[in-house]
């Protein structure tokens, strides 16, 4: 079980890292690629490539005129997770981008920003777990423990 990160741009780190901290701290292997659909065609195409061959789902995060993720699944059959980033516009400019894809081409869509990531990440450990029962149990018991946490607070 492996996934891909992808950005656009290394400004884009700290949303790769937050993305790869979820995967990390549930064992799933992942690799981090940038690469550009605007900058660099060739090399995106590459990567999709090589994600589409050796990867289980693929994160792609990109800011402002995003086209990377919908480029991205334009080479792969497999799962892309779309996270925008914030930008002068908010963010709004790469959310419409990645979500307003034209039909044929799906790209699931997350929130702006590390919060976004996280939720992609957390997205893509859901996909691996239909075929994985003792991620799923890890993903059991996460649940568990953020409700276990609420409890106390609660004197519960
Ligand atoms: P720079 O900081 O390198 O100027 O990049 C990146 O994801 C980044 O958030 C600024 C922003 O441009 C985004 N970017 C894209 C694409 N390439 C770079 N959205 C693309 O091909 O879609």
């Amino acid at each position: 079980m492996k996934v891909a990160i992808i950005a656009g741009s290394t400004s884009d780190k700290e949303i790769m890292n937050a993305a790869k901290e979820v995967l990390d701290e549930f064992g799933i292997e992942n690799k981090t690629f940038i690469t550009s659909a605007h900058r660099s065609p060739n090399l995106t195409k590459e990567v999709a490539e090589i994600v589409d061959k050796e990867f289980d789902v693929a994160i792609v995060i990109a800011g402002l005129s995003a086209a990377l993720p919908g480029i991205f699944a334009t080479y792969t059959q497999k799962p892309v997770l779309g996270v925008p980033v914030a930008s002068d516009l908010m963010g709004l400019d790469a959310l419409f981008s990645i979500t307003q894809m034209p039909r044929g081409i799906p790209v699931a869509t997350f929130g702006i920003g590390k919060k976004g990531a996280k939720n992609a990440a957390l997205f893509a450990l859901r996909i691996l777990a239909l075929n994985d029962t003792s991620l799923r149990e890890k993903l059991d018991l996460k649940a568990k423990e953020e409700e276990e946490k609420l409890r106390e607070l609660n004197d519960m």
